[in-house]
């Protein structure tokens, strides 16, 4: 019975220690573009991006060098989980404003 308890809550302070971990970050979508357009992340690690779109219209996020797409409608977030990646600059873009919609992770 002990024991039973012990590894219970070894399973339970395992399981909260693990989604804790998750390292969120977040851009937001402005006037169509991206703020910061410049993000940085860490190397080796997976993270969650949290993606705010502020104007009227929707707005895909996507990116072909780490290979993602998501469409985040207009007031509202999308949640977006990356890596983990190698240190480098990936870009991404607003698939539907691709003129201004620009930006790029800085992992390191
Ligand atoms: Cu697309």
């Amino acid at each position: 019975m002990r024991r039973f308890f012990i590894a219970a809550s070894l399973m339970l302070a395992g399981f909260s220690v693990h989604a804790s971990e998750i390292p969120e970050y977040k851009l937001v979508i402005s006037n169509h573009r991206y703020q910061p357009a410049e993000l940085k992340v860490p190397a080796g690690v997976k993270f969650k991006l949290v993606v705010e779109n502020r104007d009227a219209s929707p707005e895909e996020f996507e990116s072909t060098e780490f290979n993602r797409e998501k469409i985040v409608m207009p007031n509202s977030s999308a949640h977006i989980y990356v890596g983990p990646l190698a240190a480098g600059r990936y870009k991404f873009f607003g698939d539907f404003h691709q003129d201004t919609a620009q930006g790029a992770l800085l992992v390191e």
